[in-house]
């Protein structure tokens, strides 16, 4: 259902499987589509973005109704389940396809994670420079459908084992209060 009060945030944090489990679990989130995103070919398949040719970085489009959840709170949330300073990397996965990216929608989307992005560089919890990208978001393709809900679709593989449930651990342990459904 669309809402005109509902808004969009599109990030880059890795595989889009991951952080497609990683937002819906919250509460004010009306949506989340995985996709392709901060790239230069119209249409691109899976296959050609992870090639790295086509520039584009696994994302997610959500849409979140803001007088539930915050674009401050996604952010939160954003940083909280990737590492924003391994450049073109997260964990095992590596290309630039895997970049970590914000594409905003409006200039206060644009202040904000720019703000968010220096104030945890002077918070000192990352040892290493944030590589995040805060450009603006210009085109957005859905991704395959083989690629929507792939951790409801496959809790019981390595992947989703490994690498996408603990995200979904450190969410519904930090964001408790956030969350579509609690925990128990
Ligand atoms: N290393 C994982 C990542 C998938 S993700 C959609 C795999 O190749 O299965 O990029």
């Amino acid at each position: 259902m669309m809402d005109n009060q509902d808004e969009i945030a599109v990030f880059g944090g890795g595989c889009f499987w991951c952080t497609e489990a990683v937002f819906s679990e919250l509460s004010g989130v009306v949506s989340v589509m995985p996709g392709y995103a901060g790239g230069h070919v119209p249409n691109p398949s899976y296959r050609q973005v992870c090639t790295d040719e086509t520039g584009h970085a696994e994302s997610v489009k959500i849409q979140f109704d803001p007088n539930q959840i915050t674009f401050g709170r996604l952010l939160e949330v954003f940083f909280a389940t990737h590492d924003p300073t391994t450049l073109n990397r997260q964990g095992a996965d590596r290309g630039t396809h895997y970049r970590s990216l914000i594409l905003y929608n409006n200039d206060t989307q644009r202040e904000q994670a720019e703000e968010f992005i220096k104030g945890l560089e002077r918070s000192g919890y990352h040892r290493d420079p944030i590589v995040t990208q805060v450009e603006p978001l210009e085109a957005f393709f859905e991704a395959e459908e083989d690629h929507k809900q792939f951790y409801m679709n496959n809790q019981e593989s390595m992947y989703c084992q490994l690498v996408i449930r603990p995200k979904v651990d450190k969410v519904r342990g930090e964001f408790a209060g956030d969350l579509r459904r609690p925990v128990g």
